[in-house]
């Protein structure tokens, strides 16, 4: 193999033909990333947030963000401001971003009706659809300041009904104090006029415990953010509603010969380019793409921007190229992996992609790179990573609403079941249970004589 080549080759091709069945989760590791240690970094600045309040959010920003903030409320004409300032090129692509994550929020992920069923006469079940009252979004800073995240959360918490929306982004010191200009900019183009010049565990804390006299508690706290935003967020689940543990972002492409290599490698880099622990993974069933890919893979990351951080991902013990038999036993590395978001560049990469069962998102075909999700394509771009995509969904407009059981039944509806109800409950012995519904019962003239 040529010493410029970056990605590790996990060859694949023997394996999980025996009767025994083969791990393939464990056969494409990810890097380690250990929240719960950084719990225990996190715990005393969030217990020092609802012990002092506003006094230790400039503290911790002078500490860690090396700069007092001006504002820990961001003021209002500041936010219009700085829409005012945009460059019209990017408020158009932001425009252009926010209206198509709207329409599939409106159109396909909006769930208004609350269904009830009659189980019998008289015994109703209605499945109320309640939006989350209050939300903090949490916008990263620091070295991505990601104002498309802006989009990803506020879009969808409106849509969903959602009647307060705050946000929270670092102080920069080359802003002044303040979040990252384009962030603000966005929050004004929203909407939204209540934002923090807060940042890390301790804007997580100032949501989850609210602060006198600035920030009010919320009920929900969104966004992705570093390990230690991570933490916190870990730390306050329970205070507070979170969306998710988002992990460093990984890229996963199922690919054969017919995939474009330049693509698949610009594809490759460009997750890689979030995080030196990002994971980008091909899943091939053709060496001659393995190999035209790590040519083009290494030419480009060379040449990007962000070289380092770039060249540490795809070195990384997460990354790599996994050759596989056919693409048969490729959709089971894919399905075993789940993926934050898996591309499929194939021959009838529509039928392909209509058979995975795991991932955040799926993009079908060459032209349907993960970078248009990423901004403008209207889904989501906060999406299950480590795995999580087997069992969790991206944020959408259902992660801003809760589903309560209204249980309407009368009086002869809970007669017919009394007898179903106290069975049950006395098996497990739990004779107060039944007693609820033997209270309710009529009195006999026999119960009435020995009253
Ligand atoms: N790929 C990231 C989201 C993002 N990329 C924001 C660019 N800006 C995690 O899905
Ligand atoms: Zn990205």
């Amino acid at each position: 193999m040529p010493d410029n080549y970056l990605l590790r080759t996990i060859d694949l091709t023997g394996s999980g033909q025996g009767s025994e069945p083969f791990d393939y989760r464990a056969a494409v590791p990810r890097a380690a990333f250990d929240v719960e240690h950084a719990v225990e970094k996190v715990r005393p600045i969030c217990d020092t947030v609802a012990s002092e309040g506003a006094a230790a959010l400039v503290r911790f920003a002078e500490q860690f963000d090396k700069v007092t903030p001006k504002h820990l409320r961001v003021p209002a004409e500041v936010l219009a401001q700085c829409a005012e300032q945009l460059d019209p090129k990017l408020r158009a692509a932001f425009e252009e971003s926010i209206t198509r994550r709207r329409q599939v929020c409106e159109l396909a992920e909006k769930e208004t009706s609350s269904p009830s069923v009659t189980v019998a006469q008289g015994a109703m079940v209605t499945q109320r659809i309640i939006p989350v009252h209050r939300v903090g979004l949490y916008v990263p800073g620091g070295l991505a300041p990601l104002a498309s995240s802006v989009i990803m959360n506020v879009v969808p918490a409106q849509v969903a009904g959602v009647s307060s929306i705050a946000v929270t982004s670092p102080p920069q010191a080359e802003f002044d104090g303040l979040p990252h200009p384009n962030i603000l900019a966005l929050c004004h183009i929203l909407g939204v006029d209540e934002v923090y010049a807060v940042g890390g565990a301790q804007a997580i804390a100032m949501f989850a415990h609210g602060v006198p006299g600035l920030c009010e508690r919320v009920d929900m706290v969104t966004g992705p953010g570093n390990i230690y935003v991570v933490a916190a967020k870990r730390l306050m689940r329970g205070t507070v509603g979170i969306d998710s543990e988002a992990g460093p972002t990984e890229i996963m492409i199922l690919a054969d010969e017919t995939a474009n290599p330049e693509h698949v490698a610009a594809d490759l880099i460009s997750q890689a380019e979030h995080d030196p622990m990002a994971g980008s993974v091909l899943v091939t069933d053709s060496a001659a793409l393995a190999d035209a890919v790590q040519r083009a893979t290494a030419t480009q990351a060379a040449a990007t921007r962000h070289a380092e951080r770039v060249h540490t991902a795809l070195t990384g013990e997460q990354s790599g190229i996994v050759l596989v038999r056919d693409l048969q036993q490729g959709l089971l590395v894919c399905d075993a992996y789940a993926a934050e978001h898996l591309e499929v560049q194939t021959r009838d990469a529509e039928q392909w992609a209509a058979r995975v069962r795991n991932a955040g998102a799926i993009f079908v075909g060459g032209w349907s790179p993960v970078s248009l999700g990423d901004y403008s394509a209207g889904s989501t771009h906060v999406l299950p990573t480590a795995g999580c995509a087997c069992h969790s969904s991206g944020l959408s407009v259902r992660s801003f609403m809760k589903a309560v059981h209204v249980i309407n039944y009368n009086q002869e509806a809970l007669m017919e079941l009394a007898d179903s109800v106290e069975t049950f409950a006395l098996a497990e012995n739990l004779p107060g249970h039944a007693n609820a519904i033997t209270v309710r019962r009529p009195k006999t003239s026999q119960d009435q004589d020995q009253e």
